[in-house]
């Protein structure tokens, strides 16, 4: 197994810092995200809540009313989960990242593992550097601040990345990842919940130190051997689990850096024209219609731009895309006079009406 560099980013207080993003001016202050149930006017839950907000002990979970009650006497204020809002800057930051890694994997929407193994050559020191390269440009394109945790596997990158909050900065080497798990109650392994954490608790062991060490062998009798492996590994540290895309695409992109800078149009497009082949060629074989079409650019000075548009009706055809992204480098090019370094195309918004209809008249014809 060639060794790895992980990086699990996960957004700080995301639904609020996203409240405090649409309105600086309440950064300040108690910022409180909640679920209203709807039966009473203040019946529902806590979403999240700033930092400010946990300082008065109001977190996910907590009913709004006794929210309500801790921040009584303060500027707090409350706001209504706005997932259209948050789902659109999760993306953006999504779209940042598939340009900082070779894989990524969204496991929520404020949380996503990067394979960053080859952009850092395997160096744990480069990762770091690395790392606050990808907070500072999130910082200046979104303005949002998250968490890195980097590990040699996704296991060890989620508990470095748990272990310091907010806007942390956390690596476990290889070498001390044994160190850094030990000490851990066991139910900071994915998979175990509140059943096995007290099952393993009669068997005599608390900390992922004790389960490590622990025979594999009565593991295996106790959990089946599936479980039983897993758990073994997991508290030593082992986790070959590729970071990859879950499920079905949401969206296709494509991006590549240009023979050289250029402020040309038409060299620009010759590159996207490119980029668009094996984007056009996954859309057919998944029988995907697209509603949005988008442009990433980075200039000389690496700030990265994305430029998008949503069509009217859903379509399928090549053309499109090539008409869209020709207007949007137009556009583009018209407002920035830097010379562009890397361009990529990304379509989204899909639908598959399309497939189902093929192959019910496949099915009919044949
Ligand atoms: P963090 O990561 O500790 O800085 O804070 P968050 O708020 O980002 O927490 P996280 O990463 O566990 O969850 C991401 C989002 O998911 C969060 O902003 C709101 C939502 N969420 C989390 N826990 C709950 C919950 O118990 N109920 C509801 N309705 N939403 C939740
Ligand atoms: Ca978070
Ligand atoms: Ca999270």
């Amino acid at each position: 197994m060639q060794k790895r560099i992980i990086f699990l980013a996960d957004f700080d207080y995301f639904f609020a810092q996203c409240e405090e993003l649409r309105n600086p001016t309440i950064k300040n202050k108690p910022v409180v995200v909640g679920v209203y149930s709807g039966r009473t006017e203040e019946s529902g839950a806590v979403s999240t809540s700033n930092y400010i907000a946990r300082n008065y002990g109001v977190k996910s979970g907590l009913p709004l009313f006794m929210a309500k009650h801790k921040l009584e006497g303060t500027d707090a204020l409350f706001f209504k989960v706005d997932h259209e809002y948050y789902s659109k800057i999760s993306n953006r930051i999504m779209d940042i990242f598939r340009t900082y890694a070779s894989n990524i994997e969204q496991v929520s929407i404020d949380e996503a593992y990067l394979d960053v193994t080859q952009q850092v050559g395997g160096s744990f020191e480069k990762a770091r550097d690395y790392a606050q390269t990808i907070k500072a440009d999130v910082n200046t394109q979104v303005g949002l601040s998250f968490t890195i945790g980097i590990g040699p596997n996704k296991l060890l990158a989620k508990i470095a990345c748990d272990s310091q909050k907010p806007n942390g900065l956390t690596i476990i080497k290889p070498e001390a990842a044994e160190a850094f798990l030990a000490p851990l109650s066991v139910d900071h392994l994915l998979g175990v919940g509140k059943k096995t954490t007290v099952r393993m608790e009669q068997m005599g062991i608390k900390t992922i130190g004790e389960l490590a060490k622990y025979d594999v062998q009565r593991l295996i009798e106790t959990f089946g051997k599936a479980l039983g492996i897993y758990f073994h590994n997991a508290a030593n540290a082992v986790d070959n689990e590729p970071v990859q895309e879950q499920g079905e695409a949401e969206s296709i992109s494509k991006i590549g850096t240009l023979k050289q800078d250029t402020h040309d149009i038409e060299f620009i497009l010759q590159k996207t024209s490119e980029l668009i082949e094996p984007i056009y060629k996954e859309l057919t074989e998944k029988g995907y219609s697209f509603k949005t079409i988008s442009i990433y650019a980075v200039n000389v000075d690496l700030n990265g731009k994305t430029r998008s548009v949503t069509l009217e009706q859903p379509a399928k055809d090549k053309d499109t895309i090539l008409r869209n992204v020709r207007l949007l480098f137009e556009r583009f090019l018209d407002e920035s006079s830097l010379d562009v370094r890397r361009v990529g195309v990304r379509v989204a918004g899909f639908s598959k009406e399309e497939l189902k209809q093929k192959q019910l008249s496949s099915f009919f014809y044949h």
